[in-house]
């Protein structure tokens, strides 16, 4: 905040041949996040990229003075027209990257968000109390989960960052607050010091959030004056960088350049069993209406690790026996589906 001297930088580190490094996962595990180079394709990004362009306000245009808030208000979420967009979301070395820091078998990963966001520098700050530009600091899970993110050590989700463009064209680094161990004050349990939770109205803009506290909560608002604001670190990402993180870590968006727009891909893993994670889009198959039918299209020729991700039942699972297999089988099979895995594991 403020003073550009005091800022502390986090760099993106190499995920050697495309997986994580053992450092990346415990960085993960034990600080919180983990921002990492190298995970996905070039190219894949700058497909993607392109396709926000076309999809959104150009950067500096009236339009864009009046996107205030988060996400692509469902024009850009899995399923998508974008093809790299699909692609990104079920890409092997994302979801193996996941499975790392889960602890679990790709299988037992479920897709819950993958949704575009364009961030733009404005001029105005018109969303009052709820723009979005300069972020108060905040943890996600409020609204992603019905309950509270289980303990530090078990953790049930995986959220992610991925950025479109580098810091030095748009500004907006993402600041995150550093986990120092089990008896960090910042990261004392529950973790509920936050708008929008525990009755506390949700404010999004870090001015208006934190003078709210300050009316009606200011035990809250002195414990993110001292432990929260001042150890912010800022990820100094370039394209393709990804910032791995948590339901349970502290974070926010800071303020754009004006007259730029940042374009990310944010998705969020949980684990098969947490269904009180909750799925933010309409769910996957409401997509397979659509024209030329590329969900079906997708469902059919994705590995059967990608299809789990989706919910689609692995081989070996109660759903499938000789008369499933032949039906899904006929659903599926005439857009190239092989049904040989389902059928040997009956
Ligand atoms: O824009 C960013 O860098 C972070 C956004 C964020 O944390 C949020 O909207 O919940
Ligand atoms: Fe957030």
């Amino acid at each position: 905040m403020g003073d550009a001297a005091a800022i502390k930088w986090a760099d993106p580190e190499p995920a050697p041949g495309g997986s994580l490094s053992d450092e990346q996962v415990d960085a993960w595990r034990t600080r919180g996040f983990a921002l990492v180079e190298g995970l996905l394709p070039a190219n894949l990004i700058e497909r993607l990229r392109s396709d926000a362009a076309s999809a959104f306000p150009a950067a500096g245009s009236p339009e864009s003075e009046r996107v205030t808030d988060f996400g692509s208000g469902e024009r850009l979420v899995f399923p998508s027209t974008s093809a790299a967009l699909n692609e990104l979301t079920l890409h092997p070395r994302l979801l193996g990257a996941v499975a790392r820091l889960l602890q679990v078998d790709v299988r037992e990963l479920r897709l819950t968000q993958s949704d575009l966001w364009a961030k733009y520098g404005r001029e105005t700050h018109r969303g009052g109390d709820r723009d979005n530009d300069d972020q108060r600091i905040h943890v996600d899970y409020p609204n992603h989960t019905l309950t509270h993110p289980p303990e530090w050590h078990e953790p049930e989700a995986v959220e992610m960052i991925v950025y479109l463009c580098g810091v030095e064209e748009s500004g907006g680094a993402t600041a995150v607050v550093p986990r120092r161990g089990d008896g960090d004050p910042a990261y004392a349990w529950p973790i509920v010091a936050t708008p929008g939770v525990a009755g506390l109205e949700w404010v999004n803009d870090r001015a208006s959030a934190e003078a709210y506290l300050e009316r009606e909560a200011p035990e809250v608002a002195r414990f993110r004056a001292e432990h929260l604001y001042p150890r912010e670190v800022r990820a100094r990402f370039r394209a393709g960088t990804v910032l791995l993180y948590r339901h349970d870590t502290w974070h926010r968006g800071t303020p754009l350049d004006p007259g730029t727009m940042r374009a990310v891909q944010n998705l969020t893993f949980r684990k098969a069993g947490s269904e009180w994670v909750s799925t933010l889009h309409s769910g996957w198959a409401w997509g397979m209406y659509g024209k030329s039918l590329p969900m079906e299209r997708l469902v059919a020729t994705a590995s059967v690790d990608q299809r789990c991700v989706l919910g689609f039942p692995a081989p070996g699972h109660d759903y499938w026996t000789p008369k499933t297999v032949a039906a899904v089988g006929a659903r599926f099979g005439p857009l190239g589906m092989d049904m040989t895995p389902y059928e040997r594991a009956v």
